[in-house]
């Protein structure tokens, strides 16, 4: 089946309403156009989307891994038994560091809490969290019922800091203050660059100092990250905010170069960094072994040494010899196949280059909670329409600290690189896919189902959430958000534990047991006399 027909059969079900949104929300690409697609607006009430909330995103995903501090949860159990370990954000304790990773705290409100106010628990939880484990500082996420009987957890915060000598961080991230967990992401964003980074001494940073943003280590992704950057002489500042810690966000301020990984969660950040302290972030991806090796070169151009480049190309060498051999095993295995990916907001873009470096070919890619920049490009920020649910999210306007604010790089060398790499910029999605493969944004189970069904993909790539709807279709599904308990898949190692994953998914016999369901259903359709319910 054609992707047009494909795409009108899945419209045909809806509701002319439904039908008018959810048109808006998929695209099939065609470079010949200036394509648009909607993104980052109000799911259909009803429909099953795969989002997750704005606690989610601030608590689950940004905050969340900073491993030495207590994260309070302000709300009832269920909120932190979700966010407790679900996502694979790995930590491991530095010498007599604190880590706190595994532990769930929270408030715990029950119907009495959610009547008479909950500040007094929270209180309570705070003075109980630093009496046991004594963390470098706190941060109460609120949940939903807390912001509609209005516990005051700012002033519970700023209370405690004074009671307890440390920072208590409140974020007002209760699930309904976005659209999805996007909102959560930007809230986080503005408290962390608000009140911890920059508050350590400004020192002059060693030359080859980065801070690598929107790294959340996921299977030890960041690890990895890490083994390899080091291996070629850089100094990680900070990881933001994948096994991170508190001290080093404080000093985010000492480092010559951000490096953006997942720009949905973090871009706020990594532009406030550059208008109050001077420092350009470089867009990156260390997903595939191309991209890792082209984010690596434009890494050390943008410090200009000729020893840190001869450097580059050794590890980069080093590294390919160790790889190539098995790399090109598995992709013998998955030649030829197909994959549809859906994930969160960067990784259904980040994750196409390692599919096809083994063989494997996009059909469908879309976002859960994407921007328009992370479909489109950065380019198109500026025509962006704010609706009522963005405004919602004040921005922080930060400005120019003249005392610590030091460009590394003179701005016309910095103009000049602009021109050969993405410093401040990103592509978006689109412009990676093939013409003829689809796009959709916030795809719901419906589409999910009805799309499996009909292009049939050898590789499903999402979540938990879905995971299930394909494998009993007979489509192997591969986790991009957890990697099913494997990892990491990041670098150059990591794309050699990322194909054998893949190609073990994809050729294990167990598909041939299972009949989809489209193999079952009769060839005659009727139906049962209309009010009858079958027994
Ligand atoms: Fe960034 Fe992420 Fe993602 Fe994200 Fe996430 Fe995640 Fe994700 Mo799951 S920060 S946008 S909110 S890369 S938890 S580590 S995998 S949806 S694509």
């Amino acid at each position: 089946m054609s992707c047009k027909k494909c795409l009108d059969k899945v419209m045909d079900t809806y509701p002319s309403k439904v039908k008018k949104n959810r048109e808006k929300h998929m695209l099939i690409k065609d470079s010949d156009e200036t394509q648009e697609i909607q993104a980052n607006t109000r799911a259909i009430p009803g429909i099953i989307t795969n989002r997750g909330c704005a606690y989610a995103g601030c608590k689950g995903v940004v905050i969340g891994p900073l491993r030495d501090m207590v994260h309070i949860v302000h709300g009832p159990v269920g909120c932190s038994y979700y966010a407790w370990g679900t996502r694979r954000n790995k930590a491991k304790t530095k010498g007599d560091e604190k880590n706190f990773i595994n532990y769930c705290f929270t408030t715990d409100m029950q119907e009495s809490d959610i009547v008479f106010g909950g500040e007094k628990k929270l209180r309570e939880a705070i003075r109980e969290a630093v009496e046991l484990f004594n963390p470098a500082a706190i941060t109460i996420s609120a949940t939903c019922p807390v912001g509609l009987i209005g516990d005051d957890i700012k002033a519970i915060a700023a209370e405690a800091e004074i009671e307890h000598g440390i920072q208590v961080l409140a974020f007002d991230c209760e699930g309904y203050k976005g659209v999805s967990q996007s909102a959560g992401h930007h809230i986080a964003n503005n408290i962390l660059m608000r009140d911890v980074i920059g508050t350590g001494e400004r020192v002059e940073p060693p030359k080859y100092s980065v801070n690598i943003l929107g790294e959340y280590n996921i299977g030890g992704d960041g690890w990895e990250i890490s083994r390899i950057l080091n291996k070629i002489g850089y100094d990680i500042v900070s990881i933001m905010t994948g096994d991170g810690t508190y001290e080093e966000l404080k000093n985010t301020h000492n480092a010559n170069l951000n490096v953006v990984q997942c720009h949905r969660s973090i871009n706020y950040i990594s532009e406030m960094l550059e208008t109050k302290y001077g420092t350009p972030w470089l867009k990156v991806n260390f997903i595939g072994v191309n991209e890792t090796i082209k984010t690596l070169r434009n890494m050390a151009e943008y410090f200009g040494d000729q020893e840190l480049i001869d450097r580059t190309e050794e590890v980069i060498a080093e590294e390919l010899s160790e790889i190539e051999e098995p790399l090109e095993l598995f992709k013998k295995m998955c030649e030829g196949k197909t994959a549809f990916l859906y994930v969160g907001g960067s990784r259904a873009h980040h994750y196409q280059g390692l599919l096809k470096e083994i063989g494997i070919e996009t059909v469908m890619a879309g976002y859960e909670f994407g921007h328009r920049d992370d479909y489109e490009g950065r380019d198109v920020i500026p025509y962006i329409k704010l609706d009522a649910d963005t405004r919602n999210i004040p921005d922080l306007h930060v400005e120019k600290d003249e005392k610590q604010y030091r460009l590394y790089l003179p701005e016309s060398k910095l103009e000049a690189l602009k021109e050969k790499m993405p410093l401040g910029q990103y592509d978006g999605l689109i412009k990676e896919m093939k013409d003829g493969t689809i796009v959709i944004d916030d795809l719901n189970h419906y589409e999910t189902e009805m799309l499996l069904k009909a292009l049939k993909p050898d590789i499903f790539c999402s979540g938990i959430k879905d995971k299930f709807i394909s494998q009993k279709m007979g489509i192997f599904s591969k986790q991009l958000h957890s990697y099913d308990y494997s990892g990491p898949y990041a670098g150059f190692k990591g794309a050699v534990i990322f194909a054998k994953d893949v190609s073990a998914g994809i050729n294990t016999p167990t598909w041939s047991h299972i009949t989809p369901p489209w193999k079952k259903e009769p060839i005659i359709e009727g139906e049962i006399n209309e009010g009858v319910i079958p027994c």
